[in-house]
């Protein structure tokens, strides 16, 4: 109890001299493909002063983009599986986060791998305190049968079938789970158990968002 105390007071301490500068304040949200990422991103910004940024969003928006030129290379990395080159969605972030009125983001499905990380540590490092890495941590045959559903349901996405499915996992454990590693060596993440009911994560996750 105690030590939970002084682990939630250091945590406190360093949330708010991060947030007292100048830089953009940056929650990362990462988990596997149907964790709930985007689903807890959607209450917690109805309850706390964040802006929502999904990148898999962002990325979609920008092939469905009339004349955009780097439509068609996101639309076949995103029916593989695989993630898109940094430069394409560091430079989606970075623009929503200048149009944005908001210094604080919820920044979902971001970085996934090492060039992920790398582009935005040179490109956005300088700008952005990093508060804390949300890991929603569920297992592979709930992810699978929340996109299928989802998929089954119309969510029109190109990649919620069977086949894109497969390689999603297989990046995300080859790729994301190494970038949850790092951060968690920093001490800067907060794992969450996924797979209940929306409602009881979110009890959790609003315990760390009242704290900060
Ligand atoms: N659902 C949610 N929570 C539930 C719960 N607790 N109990 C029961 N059901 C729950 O949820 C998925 C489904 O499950 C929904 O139907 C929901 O109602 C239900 P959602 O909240 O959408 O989960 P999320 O984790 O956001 O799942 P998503 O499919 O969006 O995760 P991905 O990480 O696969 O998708 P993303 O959009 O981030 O990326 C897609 C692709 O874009 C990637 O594979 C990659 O190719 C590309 N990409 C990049 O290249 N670079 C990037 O930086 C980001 C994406
Ligand atoms: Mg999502």
């Amino acid at each position: 109890m105690l030590l939970a105390t002084v682990l939630l007071n250091g945590f406190k301490s360093l949330v708010t001299s991060a947030m007292s500068s100048n830089k953009f304040n940056v929650v990362f949200v990462l988990g596997g493909p149907g964790a709930g990422k985007g689903t807890q991103c959607a209450r917690i910004v109805a309850e706390y002063d964040f802006v929502h940024l999904s990148a898999g969003d962002l990325l979609r928006a920008e092939h469905q983009r009339e004349n955009s030129k780097y439509g068609a290379i996101i639309d076949e990395y995103i029916k593989d599986g695989n993630i898109v080159p940094v430069a394409i969605t560091c430079k989606l972030l970075e623009q929503a986060m200048q149009q944005s009125r908001s210094n604080k983001f919820l920044i979902d499905g971001f970085p996934r791998n090492q060039d992920n990380l790398d582009g935005w540590e040179k490109e956005m490092g300088d700008k952005t305190n990093i508060l804390c890495v949300l890991f929603f941590d569920c297992p592979r045959e709930v992810c699978v049968q929340r996109c299928l559903s989802r998929g089954a349901a119309g969510s029109g996405r190109a990649d919620d079938n069977e086949k894109s499915l497969v390689k999603r996992l297989d990046t995300y454990m080859s790729c994301t789970m190494p970038i949850i590693e790092y951060y968690d060596k920093k001490n800067l993440v907060r794992k969450f158990d996924a797979s209940p009911p929306a409602d009881k994560i979110f009890a959790e996750v609003s315990k760390l968002f009242n704290s900060l």
